[in-house]
């Protein structure tokens, strides 16, 4: 496989300025007949490009013509990824400059496409994915995103079979014609590139809703879905609603058709696809409703209906000019979608869960083989850069960025970045130039996140000169050499922090010449390898609170004893470091219980992290009491121990079985000091009120979905009955779902009858509702009792088991490789095997999603011997197959090299 360069990047010979398609849609193949105005680009100085190369792959070319003359095969070359036109000025005319129209006719098989990338079927509708590199397989095109043309689309199809037939912008016309098809034609009035091309073809129902934008145009709005599923679709339409109203508040966007449509599709390989106008959507961040949806599923179905809105700004009308842009348009969106859900739930949640993630999942892609900077320099296949990096860190450099030249001065630089570049394909070199300029702050040394891959890593030491009344803050910054990169120089980081007194109070911060700053927060510009901050008018030795709110993706060491930790968990003024503080504490109690248990030592919890979760415990049950029901998320969070995946991630060499001993340990020991207050807390969090899901529902759900898992832990019946009858009893799938996760995982003997009881009642009470039994899956493969690859097994020939669907592939497979460290890393090496072979099957199926399972055998040269051994000989035997696909070649290529 060939790999891609940035540095190789050259604006387009050939320019196409309107779109015309039709699609006539059979039962065994689609007929594409496309016409594109195109033209040489007289942008590019001195073009003489006289070779015209259209991407296409997988159809059957019928015919070309240029200019309404029909081409003869001596006058172009196909072959499996292109047509080219050799000579085009001979066949002319006139000038390419002076334009040409150049129209095919295609042949494809939208039943036969598995993949998932460009026209397939899901179930019995047509529909369509196109980025990155989708849109060559619909017909001959320059697909690349800096190609931008005015789309027009006409659909003919079957009118009992597909009485919907949707493309991107406003319909404009309609027919009937005598067999029984019928046709619509949608046109597009603005530019666009092909990937955010779509078109949907079904018996689909919709409901309707409209909005009236800021500037009182009337919109309106449809989600179309199976009808089954028209019970779903209310969720989906107020989160859009709130996401059109949120975009207009806070970045002054409006939306700009006069229709926005988003369609429910089964078998979908991403989340969701921001296509203009036309947002197609995995059902799973579509539909909702509280009988099948757990909250957790609530809120990805709000933040990914905001997230593909927030596009069509952030992507669509500013789009980017080559994917190694990617993250400019991705990272500026997820940023912009976890605002959003910040200011819809609660906002230091919305945080500690997004760092709990990017610190989970980010800090080891960008610890293994894959890492990448946000801006990569290459890749082979595109289809593996919509990666963590790409996204979450993507936001996080968005996030530094606001902490760098404050909040006004963003939304200066996000306007100026709107207006200048609205319709242009840009770089992010263009965003962080809009940014610079609005704010007159200096961005240089800080492009460098762009740039460079891996996680920095941050030293801080704090002295306090009691006779000069000064606290010295010394850091220092490294960042390990990744992949290409041995070497790193050092990044400008925005170091939010506070100190606090001996009562808890916020200290003046004051940096040498200043008298009253008036400051308690400060954010420090950290520039140097090794840097100084001196504070004056310190009366006492301080703690300090630092990279408050998280204010940059780096991994923090400060010396910070667990006293210290204490303190700050209950006095900190922000919310994020409180929580933060509580994950340090659990974290080093936790490591050096490990160490000791490697050693052979007895696991001997330190007593304060019990002290410590009996104090939140206390806090928790005086505020559900009193009701105060929106804190209870920030409790819940508080409670929950840092997950095996977390540790893991820090780890220097990771001991699978032994961190899970520790975690159970601790878990066991807590529930078992404070039964009496989980048990307290999980009679105050009932309700009798009618299902919600807002901030103060989810939050008391969450809450008393922790203390029942704590109670779960105790070697006594009276949990297991309780447990036993949530499940049965609840009318809501968040506690319907906490309490079969936890019937199936419990140790007592007698819940293993019960669990076998409720697996069966559920699926037999969900059986036709494709997204449960997705839960179904992922409960029984993620359970870490032995034996569970067996289950894994057995499920793979389930009736509702389909490796062709995306969703059901990650529910079992992807969740027992990813969510099951004990039973996946067993030492028999039979859960690598076992992934091994289903990345082998479905390579030949969907090379983006076999691609993607192999994340998790990327990771082998963090774990001791004899697991990397194992993990490796998988990845040989998978780089042994011979015709991997791109996407597999790629991933194995880079884990083993
Ligand atoms: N653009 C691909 C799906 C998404 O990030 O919205
Ligand atoms: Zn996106």
């Amino acid at each position: 496989a060939t790999t891609i360069y940035l540095k190789d990047y050259q604006v387009p010979t050939f320019l196409i300025d309107r779109t015309q398609l039709r699609f006539e849609l059979e039962e065994t193949q689609t007929r594409v007949i496309s016409r594109l105005s195109m033209r040489r680009n007289p942008d590019l100085i001195g073009n003489t490009g006289n070779t015209l190369r259209l991407d296409g792959q997988d159809m059957t070319l019928v015919s070309v013509s240029l200019n309404g003359q029909a081409l003869s095969a001596e006058q172009y070359q196909v072959d499996d990824e292109s047509l080219v036109i050799a000579n085009i000025s001979a066949l002319l005319d006139q000038s390419p400059e002076q334009g040409f129209e150049l129209s095919c006719e295609t042949l494809i098989k939208p039943q036969e496409n598995t993949s998932l990338e460009g026209l397939y079927k899901s179930h019995t509708m047509f529909c369509t994915q196109c980025e990155a590199e989708g849109f060559r397989k619909i017909t001959y095109y320059l697909d690349r995103p800096d190609v931008m043309a005015m789309f027009e689309t006409t659909i003919v199809a079957d009118k009992r079979r597909y009485p919907v037939l949707l493309s991107n912008g406003n319909a404009i016309k309609q027919g009937e014609l005598d067999d029984g098809r019928h046709w619509v034609t949608w046109e597009d009035p603005f530019r666009k590139p092909c990937y955010l091309f779509a078109l949907v073809a079904g018996d689909l129902k919709s409901i309707e809703d409209r909005f009236t934008t800021q500037s009182g145009r009337d919109v309106m709005l449809r989600i179309f879905v199976e009808e089954k599923d028209l019970d779903k679709c209310d969720h989906a339409m107020q989160s859009l609603k709130n996401a059109m109203r949120w975009d207009e508040q806070v970045y002054g966007r409006e939306y700009d058709l006069d229709i926005f449509m988003i369609v429910a599709v089964d078998d979908f390989n991403m989340g969701a696809m921001e296509n203009k106008g036309l947002n197609i959507f995995n059902t799973s961040c579509v539909l909702a409703k509280p009988e099948t949806t757990t909250d957790t599923a609530f809120q990805r179905v709000e933040a990914v209906v905001a997230h593909e809105y927030f596009h069509n700004w952030s992507g669509n009308r500013v789009t980017c000019r080559d994917w190694f842009q990617l993250s400019l348009k991705e990272g500026f969106t997820v940023f912009r979608d976890a605002e959003f859900s910040a200011d819809m739930g609660s906002r230091t949640v919305k945080r500690v869960e997004d760092v709990t993630f990017l610190r989970t999942a980010q800090f080891a892609e960008d610890a293994g083989p894959m890492s990448h900077p946000v801006r990569p320099d290459s890749y082979m296949e595109i289809s593996n850069f919509y990666t963590l990096t790409i996204y979450e860190k993507g936001a996080e450099v968005v996030r530094m960025i606001r902490e760098l030249v404050g909040e006004e001065n963003f939304r200066k630089g996000s306007d100026l970045y709107f207006e200048r570049h609205d319709g242009q394909a840009v770089t992010t070199e263009d965003f962080v130039r809009a940014m610079e300029e609005a704010s007159g702050v200096d961005l240089q040394q800080f492009r460098r996140w762009y740039t460079q891959s891996g996680t920095p890593v941050m030293h801080v030491s704090g002295h306090y000169n009691e006779p000069a009344q000064t606290y010295e803050l010394s850091l220092s910054q490294s960042c390990p050499p990744t992949p290409g990169q041995p070497h790193k120089e050092p990044f400008h980081i925005p170091l939010r922090m506070g100190l606090l007194g001996a009562g808890g109070n916020e200290l003046e911060l004051n940096l040498p010449g200043e008298k009253h700053s008036g400051l308690t927060e400060r954010v420090l510009n950290v520039t140097e390898p090794v840097q100084r901050f001196v504070f004056h008018n310190i009366p006492a030795a301080p703690v300090p609170s630092l990279l408050r709110g998280f204010s940059a993706p780096v991994k923090l060491h400060a010396d910070l004893d667990r006293d210290q930790l204490m303190f700050l968990m209950t006095r900190d003024s922000d919310g994020f470091n409180r929580w933060n503080a509580s994950q340090e504490l659990a974290v080093g109690v936790m490591q050096e219980m490990l160490a000791s248990h490697q050693q052979g030592g007895e696991m001997v919890m330190d007593s304060r992290l019990s002290v410590a979760v009996g104090e939140v415990l206390q806090h928790a049950v005086a505020d559900a009491q009193g009701a105060n029901e929106l804190d209870q998320a920030m409790l819940a969070q508080l409670l929950s121990l840092p997950s095996e995946a977390y540790l893991s991630e820090l780890a220097e060499e990771i001991d699978v079985d032994g961190i899970h001993a520790v975690r159970e340990h601790v878990a066991d020991a807590l529930a078992a000091e404070h039964a009496a207050a989980f048990a307290q807390l999980y009679q105050l969090c009932q309700s009798d009120e009618p299902y919600r899901a807002d901030a103060a529902g989810i939050a008391r759900r969450s809450l008393k979905n922790l203390s029942l898992a704590y109670l779960m832990r105790l070697p006594e019946p009276k949990p297991l009955d309780v447990c036993f009858e949530q499940f049965t009893g609840a009318g809501n799938m968040t506690d319907v779902d906490a309490a079969l996760r936890l019937l199936v995982n419990s140790r007592q003997p007698q819940a293993a009858a019960l669990a076998e009881k409720a697996l069966a009642d559920f699926y037999a009470k969900w059986r036709h509702e494709s997204l449960v039994v997705n839960q179904w899956f992922t409960v029984q493969a993620t359970a870490s009792r032995q034996g569970t690859l067996q289950q894994v097994k057995a499920l793979m020939e389930h009736e509702a088991f389909d490796i062709r669907n995306p969703n059901k592939v990650r529910s079992l497979i992807g969740a027992f490789s990813n969510g099951n460290p004990v039973n996946f890393h067993d030492l028999s090496g039979e859960g690598y095997q076992f992934l091994a072979e289903q990345i082998l099957q479905l390579d030949g199926l969907n090379p983006q999603i076999a691609a993607r399972l192999l994340t998790p055998l990327t990771r082998w040269r963090r774990y001791g011997a004899q697991r990397q051994k194992l993990m490796k000989a998988e990845l040989e035997r998978i780089a042994a197959q011979a015709d991997l696909s791109r996407d597999v070649y790629e991933v194995v290529s880079k884990s083993l090299s």
